[in-house]
């Protein structure tokens, strides 16, 4: 049973924060052997990156077979059975869509001094996705990252995707192609890592690097940062549901263990303003458990993390949701468009009953990276901008500097910058002679 917490019980508060506050990942401190294995690629490249693939992996590459070959993908996808490729094509062609309208457009003017400002947006050159191997190996997170970066513009798209003992998941390589990425190769862990920000005689090196990954790829990353750009380090799943009594206590159940099941430190949470649905519903995720293929680790992360909280009202509903920030927020409430302009810090809504946190997940169109552990406070989902940077531009005529050229002077006089100053004031003598 999860922790059933009211907002009218005296310990209330305290509670609340010890839920908001409870550390949920457990991060094994793996950043000496990350650090050996990134120094080790860099000195040895893809020497290092083959032995150590040996050695996790249980995989013999050679220079030549470190990506899968055009035969092999269009082998791999052909294994794909057509239902779970249409599947695949339509949520590639949802999200891409989703996408489009992201792109932010270029800007210009001239401004009232006569100078000419603007910026422009342009791709970085070269992107790589990490798609992780095993339980978490999902074709649509390859989608999820892959798609931004192609409707950016990026040139070159590459994914790292380690194949334990050579086993690979033919939907990856089948979204992979659906989105765009030029070369696959089965590569994994820190090591992936570090070949795709420094580059080996195999592998060019790229300018940003965004996926999931377990906590060696997520050092790798925090390690790696500066040299080239990160998304984010993903957290465990969460869900907050607030829910009213109109509401199937199955259905809120299922949303509820939707995202427990990805991880044991996953958090599930139901905000409620009725007592009874709140006891509904956590009975009904009971049930469900005694069925769930991953009943062991949705009932962990349930009965760990997850709470119901009974509200007075949904405006203490919003309140509350706030200060959680959660990644997925789901309004099953009559009017949700109104509750939701009551929240300001989530990753993902979910407007009405209709609208279950899985079709975001898949198919919907919004990306489905979205920031965790509180962090929709300060920062938003993958989105086209994670692969584009903005350009400044600024263009001055003789009016504009002779205009705004002193303030720049006198501030850089302020500074004991003698050079910004005379370069300004080279020109408004040149000005001041009349010869301009
Ligand atoms: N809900 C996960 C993403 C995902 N779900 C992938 C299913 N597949 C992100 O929080
Ligand atoms: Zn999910």
């Amino acid at each position: 049973m999860p922790q059933f917490l009211d907002t009218t019980d005296p310990d209330f508060a305290a509670r609340f924060d010890a839920l908001l506050g409870a550390k949920r990942e457990d991060a094994p401190d793996v950043d000496e052997t990350v650090a050996a294995i990134i120094a080790d690629v860099r000195a040895r490249g893809d020497a290092a990156v083959l032995e150590l693939t040996a050695k996790f992996d249980r995989l013999e590459l050679t220079p030549e077979t470190l990506a899968f070959s055009p035969e092999e993908i269009e082998a791999e996808c052909a294994r794909v059975s057509p239902e779970d490729r249409a599947a695949l094509e339509l949520a590639a062609q949802r999200i891409r869509a989703y996408h489009v309208r992201q792109m932010p457009e270029d800007q210009s003017w001239t401004d009232p001094d006569g100078a000419t400002l603007g910026w422009r947006w342009t791709p970085v050159s070269a992107a790589g996705l990490y798609v992780p191997g095993g339980l978490a190996s999902y074709p649509s997170s390859v989608l999820m990252n892959a798609i931004p970066a192609q409707v950016a513009g990026v040139k070159r798209l590459v994914i790292c995707a380690p194949t334990p003992d050579g086993v690979c998941n033919p939907l990856v390589l089948l979204a992979a192609r659906l989105a765009g990425v030029d070369t696959v190769y089965r590569i994994g862990g820190a090591q992936a890592i570090a070949a795709l920000a420094y580059g080996t005689a195999t592998i060019a090196p790229v300018d940003k690097i965004t996926g999931p990954g377990n906590a060696f790829v997520a050092a790798a990353k925090r390690r790696v940062f500066g040299k080239v750009g990160i998304d984010m380090i993903a957290g465990p799943s969460e869900i907050l549901v607030i829910a009213d009594r109109n509401n199937d206590p199955d259905w809120i159940a299922v949303d509820l263990l939707s995202q427990a099941e990805h991880d044991e430190s996953a958090q599930s949470l139901l905000i409620t303003d009725d007592a009874a649905f709140g006891r509904a519903v956590a009975a009904a995720v009971e049930k469900r458990l005694e069925t769930l293929e991953r009943r062991v680790i949705a009932g962990a992360s349930w009965r760990d993390y997850g709470a119901v909280i009974i509200v007075r009202d949904l405006a203490e509903a919003a309140a509350l949701s706030d200060r959680i920030a959660p990644e997925h927020l789901e309004l099953c409430v009559d009017d949700p468009d109104g509750l939701s302009r009551m929240v300001t810090h989530a990753g993902a809504i979910f407007l009405g009953q209709w609208t279950p946190e899985a079709i975001g997940d898949y198919i919907g169109g919004p990306n489905h990276v979205l920031p965790t552990a509180r962090s929709a406070r300060f920062s938003s989902g993958l989105s086209v901008m994670d692969f584009l940077k903005r350009t400044t531009l600024a263009r001055m005529t003789p009016e504009a500097l002779r205009a705004i050229g002193p303030a720049a002077e006198r501030l850089a006089i302020s500074e004991s910058l003698e050079a910004h100053g005379l370069s300004v004031r080279a020109r408004l003598e040149r000005l001041n002679e009349g010869t301009e």
